[in-house]
């Protein structure tokens, strides 16, 4: 009753006179890097422009963390405010899995979107998934075909323009989630991005044709791969420049969808009232970025723009926060109770000015699955440690990012396991060739970094101010010793409080380095 009655009171104090409850516009990219975007610093001119915009119109909050670095995990905690070893959701494929199910249920998870929707709210989803938690007034608009395959700009601004229309109708508030498919691979122009890979994924649709072919078009802008900034784990190559810059003309792509949803927005007349959202789902498809803990896989900027309440033009660099804290905070502004088991909590004090409440520190982030095989799945009643070993599609590890420190914990890395082939990307399979003639003497050995891609190391520890690429690791440095300790204690804590299965591998393994120590 107490918490009710808070968020009604909470309410009328957000809205003054307002007597509509606010809208909510939820847009994620999909495969984008932290740093690809204008007003995060990237320097590559013309980039974003529509989301550099926004975000001078609202909040930028630089230090965001997905929960997974991979698509399903992530979303699915972005909309549960759960993380992924709480909801079970570990990664693409059987999920649960069955050893999960065995110990533990998820039964009490919810949406945000099915909250809003038992509240009053017209629900809406266009573009990639949410979670089977989520319901909607209508049912999503996800296919290929309904979308132009996350690329074509007028899918969604029509589907925008019906759906804001039908919130007027039924004088109802809104909550639309957009999810555009770029950057995700392919990158534009890729030539694996053939009509027969179009008509592969159109599944026997038909669609409208592009000056391409294609249901989508190429996008507006060819960047000249001489001014393509390269991200930090990524040596410094004519080569590397030369296959970024089709990234980054899908990123503009990206931007392009954007900026016409939230001009159909304005158009409509309900930009002041609605809580614009953007963030990714994870970094960018290469190695050390997508599938890793690093910054490079799991930091994302956050921007929100909510003419009602936030002043515009802010940017806070300091504050960490989770994506699982997204789905609360959502709740609180629209006046709902609380999601319940959630991991997270509401940043509501960093809209309204009142930072200094907010105690968060630092953001957990996981890796679980990339695809469990249901047949596979079938034969594993329950988890056990050494489960890596007799599945490689499973490669458990855990870290902590707290903007300064990326402290990374990888359960499955014994010096013989490897990430599977499907979790060795193109940065990978580039490395060989550049090594006969690399041109980033800084780099360090081209084959090692391979290696190093494939075997990972049990423990790592790096220190974002000198080393934002997470080149050297320095949990075995002796002057690092008491950061490990402190780090391994918030490990120990959140994987306790969270249930995590991996909880005892963990524990294991620091006190087998205690041994060592000794
Ligand atoms: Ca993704």
């Amino acid at each position: 009753m107490k918490i009710i009655l808070g968020s009604i009171l909470l309410h009328s104090y957000l809205l003054g006179n307002e007597s509509n409850p606010p809208n909510v516009l939820l847009i994620t990219a999909d495969d984008l890097g932290w740093d690809s975007l204008g007003c995060m610093g990237n320097e590559l001119s013309g980039l974003t422009p529509h989301l550099d915009r926004l975000a001078t119109e609202g909040l930028l909050l630089t230090q965001g963390f997905v929960a997974s670095p991979i698509c399903g995990p992530s979303r699915q905690a972005l909309y549960t405010g759960r993380l992924p070893q709480s909801t079970g959701m570990l990664g693409h494929g059987n999920q649960p899995p069955k050893w999960w199910n065995a110990t533990r249920n998820n039964s009490l998870t919810q949406s945000i979107t099915t909250k809003l929707l038992k509240n009053g709210y017209l629900t809406g989803m266009i573009g990639k998934h949410g979670s089977q938690w989520c319901q909607f007034s209508a049912p999503p608009h996800g296919r290929n075909d309904q979308t132009g395959m996350g690329r074509n700009p007028e899918k969604y601004t029509q589907f925008t323009k019906s759906f804001l229309q039908r919130a007027k109708e039924e004088n109802k508030p809104f909550f639309l989630s957009i999810n555009t498919h770029d950057p995700h691979r392919y990158w534009a122009r890729h030539p694996s991005e053939t009509i027969e890979w179009v008509k592969n994924m159109l599944d026997g649709s038909s669609w409208q044709e592009f000056r391409n072919g294609k249901p989508y078009p190429d996008p507006e802008t060819t960047f000249d791969p001489a001014d393509c900034p390269i991200p930090a784990p990524y040596p410094k190559e004519e080569k590397i420049k030369e296959v970024l810059a089709t990234y980054y003309d899908s990123v503009n792509r990206m931007d392009q969808i954007i900026g016409e949803v939230l001009m159909v927005l304005e158009k409509s007349g309900s930009k002041k009232n609605t809580l614009v959202i953007f963030l990714s789902d994870h970094g960018l498809a290469w190695d050390l970025s997508k599938w890793s803990l690093y910054p490079s896989g799991v930091r994302t900027p956050v921007i929100i723009r909510w003419p009602s309440l936030i002043k515009p033009g802010q940017i806070d660099s300091s504050s960490i926060i989770s994506v699982v804290d997204i789905s609360p905070t959502i709740a609180e502004i629209c006046g709902l109770d609380e999601l319940v088991g959630t991991d997270g909590k509401s940043f509501f004090c960093l809209l309204n000015g009142k930072k200094k409440a907010w105690k968060r520190s630092w953001a957990f982030s996981c890796f679980n699955y990339m695809n469990n095989d249901p047949k596979i799945d079938e034969t594993i009643d329950a988890y056990s440690r050494t489960l890596f070993q007799k599945f490689d599609q499973y490669r458990p590890s855990r870290a902590i990012n707290n903007g300064d420190f990326c402290y990374v914990w990888n359960g499955w890395a014994d010096g013989v396991s490897t990430l599977p082939p499907t979790m060795l990307g193109e940065f990978h399979s580039l490395l060989p060739s550049l090594a006969k003639n690399p041109l980033d003497v800084d780099y360090g050995n081209y084959l090692q970094k391979r290696d190093f891609i494939k075997y990972r190391a049990t423990e790592e520890l790096y220190e974002l101010s000198n080393d934002p690429g997470c080149h050297k690791n320095l949990a075995k440095e002796p002057q690092y010793k008491d950061k490990i300790s402190e780090f391994q204690k918030s490990m120990k804590n959140i994987l306790k409080k969270t249930n995590d299965h991996e909880l005892n591998s963990f524990l294991a393994y620091t006190e087998k380095s205690k041994l060592y120590a000794k």
